[in-house]
């Protein structure tokens, strides 16, 4: 229907300007051509006046009207350290830009108005002049060094890399159709090594190379979180087409290009909640953030920075938007400790893992903590409670020791050595597989070993009974694999302190 109206609108006008033109047509034959056509001169010179105040007017006012949706104006201060700095070139930039398109506006409309024919006119023939090559060359050239200088100062600011010993926190975004993997160092402060012939879209989709321990603490979260006024290296890459990485209110923007991995470098200095403070001050933030819920949140507290692709990548282009959140540093360390790691959860002791069946380094320092606070809570329960020893590991049937018990072992010794005087029990458990007598002879013999090996350590003042239980004290089913796992075990009891 509007369709309808529009095209009917436009063939009206068409037979309008067509009559116009044929009265007019007709009136100049009648008046003489002269008059009349001295007579539009005169009209479309006055016009040109009336466009010129009415352009200008419009291109200021807009323009003021929008600002406080333009960054770097009202609400949209820049929220990192050197946003402010591209903002300001932006507005100098704008400021001569601006002086030049008003007057050469001003000149093209008033000489249109003043230079309108008028047959008593002579043309001046100008050959040259060299006062006004002089000026029209020496003024652009000024403000363009200007603005030049200006600008190179900026970048050299901006955009060199991190020094290699200045304290910085390294992520990773990669761009593909369409959305953004982040990738984070985790605890060790290194990102893994990345081989693209390594990418597995089910189980490796950045193609890390699980031999390179770096990727073993890395996390890839979904959203981007950084605390404020710390430097971050956001190291950019593609897999498939050119994306751009784009945090608008931070000034960052830069392409991700597949195969060359670029990077950014910039420090947040307001966080989200500082950045809603400041937005609450102006008007248009103070509305409900759903216009359905009128009681429901504001704006300005639904406001969250956010991560975009900046390059025309295809259809689903929008969908790469990212969240960005910048807190203090409590709050991100806290945060920090709540992500696991990739390589934790779906590369672990599958068949992918180079490091399948042993212990890692991160595994052996998470048990010592997790050893001491168990020996630590059986020492307050007044031999109510068992330490499982978890790392504690024998050939199969047999009582030698694995070589890798010796840390779990260095760690018991270590904890009864700073608390003498106490009676520890060590009980060896089977599973219900095999003969009766057999596994409590292997149960005995293994608990005995773990008792030599660490009276060997060198124990003091500590007395260690060992006591094989073999499978009379089961914990979980003997039915299934992962049951008779858990009953095949070394436990350490306190029996006096
Ligand atoms: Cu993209």
């Amino acid at each position: 229907m509007i369709g309808l109206i529009v095209i009917l609108t436009i063939i009206l006008l068409a037979v309008i300007v067509v009559q116009i033109a044929r009265i007019t047509e007709i009136a100049a034959k009648i008046r003489g051509e002269e008059e009349v056509e001295a007579q539009n001169n005169n009209r479309t010179a006055f016009y040109c006046l009336v466009f010129l105040v009415g352009f200008l007017v419009f291109c200021v006012g807009s323009a003021w009207y929008y600002k406080n949706v333009m960054l770097g104006y009202g609400p949209h201060d820049s929220a990192s350290a050197h946003g402010g700095a591209l903002d300001s070139l932006f507005n100098i930039t704008l400021f001569f830009t601006g002086i030049v398109f008003v007057l050469t506006h001003i000149a093209l409309f008033w000489f249109s108005y003043k230079y309108r024919d008028d047959k008593t006119r002579v043309a001046t023939f100008l050959v040259h002049s060299t006062k006004l090559e002089v000026i029209w060359t020496v003024i652009p050239t000024i403000v363009l060094i200007f603005l030049v200088v200006r600008g190179l100062r900026v970048w050299n600011d901006i955009m060199p890399d991190v020094d290699p010993d200045e304290a910085y926190i390294e992520i990773e975004a990669t761009g593909y159709q369409f959305a953004w993997d982040l990738r984070y160092p985790g605890p060790d402060g290194f990102l893994g090594e990345r081989n693209f012939r390594k990418i597995n879209l089910s189980n490796n989709p950045l193609g890390q190379v699980w031999s390179d321990t770096k990727n073993i603490d890395d996390f890839q979260p979904s959203e981007i979180v950084l605390p404020v006024d710390e430097q971050v290296r956001v190291r950019i890459t593609a897999k498939d087409v050119l994306h751009n990485f784009y945090l608008p209110h931070f000034r960052v923007k830069m392409d991700a290009v597949p195969g060359l991995p670029t990077y950014f470098k910039f420090t947040p200095i307001k966080t989200t909640q500082e950045y809603r403070e400041e937005l609450r001050k102006y008007p248009e933030w103070q509305v409900p953030a759903d216009p359905s819920e009128p009681n429901g949140p504001q704006r300005w507290e639904e406001f969250n920075y956010e991560l975009a692709c900046a390059e025309l990548c295809g259809k689903g282009h929008y969908s790469m938007r990212r969240l960005v959140r910048i807190v203090e540093r409590e709050e991100y360390d806290q945060w920090l400790a709540e992500q696991q790691s990739y390589y934790m959860l779906n590369i672990r002791n599958t068949d992918d893992d180079p490091f399948k069946g042993d212990l890692l380094k991160i595994e052996i320092a998470d048990r010592k903590v997790e050893l001491k606070s168990d020996f630590m809570s059986a020492l307050e329960a007044d031999g109510q409670e068992v330490v499982q020893l978890k790392h504690v590991f024998f050939e199969t049937a047999s009582s030698r020791l694995q070589e890798i018990s010796k840390y779990e072992l260095d760690n018991v010794a270590t904890l009864m050595n700073t608390n003498e005087n106490i009676v520890v029990e060590l009980r060896g458990h089977t599973d219900s597989t095999g003969d009766d007598d057999l596994n409590m002879a292997l149960s005995q013999s293994r608990a005995e070993s773990v008792r030599n090996y660490l009276l060997e350590k060198g124990i003091s003042n500590v007395s260690i009974v060992a006591k094989g239980y073999g499978e009379t004290a089961p914990v979980d089913t003997n039915e299934t694999a992962e049951g008779r796992q858990v009953n095949r075990r070394t436990e350490l009891k306190i029996l006096s302190k």
